[in-house]
């Protein structure tokens, strides 16, 4: 089902955008809900839970082993989605989309499965100083096993990577570049085509985390030549519980299986094992079959309002926050990169970040207090934490306003 909110041509109708979203029109602490945590995860439109409920009423049988029609249905249902994905990410083929759990098992699987067949002892993965955990952790692990070396292109104060020193991160024993599109707690807009240009011009493959980037800008894998992307569903307005990892099939076809079991083999005896084809190999066992098709339905749902648009409208209310925090005293933002997406991080004078979340949440606002799963960001700022208040496709000015209402509350509370 496509919004009705976006005539092509026209600026996003908020306001319709909104009815969409059927969860905010609920009210917190009394108050309206003011969500201003999509960077945290999404709220979902009716076409996506419609589009799960249908399966689960209409659809649900397992796919790809029965030659009933029902299983059939839903085989066509989940492989319908892949091509979504497939069209919404600009990858050549249904080969390359492999349907994981999240952001955070995509990367998980790569840094097993391309570890296995490619990294050894001496060898380097390097990735940024702003990488969510599920793009550091995956990689320290594979160097724990292989006694391979992590290596960190360094951040400025703005938020900007530093990347003078380039030559000298990325050398001829560097086996990966890990990046993340859009950084999770700064905002920053990382220049990803020119690093995938270096890096391939040192014949180094290149993972995009996508998880922020995919549903404020989108991702043309082919445009940017990144060789794999990970992201999530249910940051994009899809449930929760079903991702992607987007991988070349000259890449794939070299990788190992990630798990065994159900659906990923070709034959099976005791003396020998042989695997599917793509990518089906990655695939092992019942993965989230209606998660999967009310991804699709969620992708259909953005691009039917147009990233462009989307963009437009969240780059709106990120110069408008910009300025409304920067009036209140003691605000301090964090992250000021030259190019950002739909996030403000920020500390307000020395009040700790969850006593601000919490009056906050008596307003009815949601905003995500803590490190946001990148303490080397905090360490890198000598902070414990920020607050962030992130916008998706549905917020307006006048949540903002709000915000900022409930900001100088906090003030009052503290005395400051
Ligand atoms: N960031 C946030 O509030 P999962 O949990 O697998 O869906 O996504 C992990 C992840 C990976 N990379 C980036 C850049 C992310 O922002 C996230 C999730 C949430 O910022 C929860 S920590």
């Amino acid at each position: 089902m496509k919004s009705t909110a976006a005539p092509a041509g026209t600026a996003l109708d908020v306001a319709a955008v909104r009815r969409d979203f059927p969860l905010l029109a609920r009210t917190a602490h009394g108050h309206p809900l003011v969500y201003l945590d999509s960077a945290n995860t999404t709220q979902k439109p009716e076409a996506v839970i419609r589009a799960s409920d249908r399966f689960y009423r209409e659809q649900n049988a397992n796919i790809h082993r029965s030659t009933y029609r029902l299983s059939e249905e839903a085989t066509a249902a989940y492989e319908g989605a892949r091509e979504t994905v497939r069209r919404f990410v600009n990858a050549r083929s249904t080969r390359e989309i492999v349907f994981t759990r999240g952001t955070t098992e995509s990367i998980n699987l790569l840094a097993t499965s391309f570890g296995q067949a490619f990294v050894k002892a001496g060898d380097e993965i390097l990735i940024t100083g702003m990488e969510h955990h599920s793009n550091i952790v995956p990689w320290q692990l594979l160097c724990e096993r292989t006694g391979a070396k992590l290596r960190v292109i360094p951040l400025d104060d703005r938020g900007d990577l530093i990347l003078d020193d380039l030559g000298r991160l990325l050398t001829e024993r560097t086996k990966l570049v890990g990046v993340v599109h859009v950084s999770n707690a700064l905002g920053t807009i990382n220049p990803v085509k020119a690093l995938i240009g270096y890096a391939h011009g040192k014949g180094v493959p290149v993972l995009l985390d996508g998880a922020q980037s995919i549903p404020h800008l989108g991702v043309d894998v082919a445009a940017l030549d990144c060789d794999f992307l990970a992201f999530s569903g249910h940051k994009v307005y899809g449930p929760t519980g079903i991702g992607v990892l987007y991988g070349k099939e000259s890449w794939l076809s070299k990788m190992p299986p990630y798990q065994g079991g159900g659906d990923m083999i070709a034959s099976v005896s005791f003396e020998k094992t042989t695997y599917a084809e793509l990518p089906a190999k990655f695939e092992a066992g019942t993965g989230n079959l209606a998660g999967a098709v009310a991804l699709g339905t969620a992708l259909d749902y953005v691009t039917g309002l147009g990233l462009p648009r989307i963009a437009a409208h969240e780059k709106d209310l990120l110069s408008y926050a910009t300025a409304r925090l920067s009036e209140i005293p003691g605000l301090r933002i964090i992250g000021t990169a030259r190019e950002k997406a739909s996030v403000v991080s920020f500390v307000l004078g020395d009040i700790h970040p969850h006593d601000v979340g919490t009056i906050l949440d008596q307003e009815g606002i949601c905003i995500r207090t803590g490190h946001h799963c990148a303490q080397p960001v905090m360490t890198r700022y000598d902070l414990p934490a920020t607050a962030r208040a992130s916008f998706g496709l549905y917020n307006t000015r006048e949540e903002v306003d709000a915000l900022a209402a409930g900001l100088r509350k906090v003030l009052e509370v503290f005395g400051a």
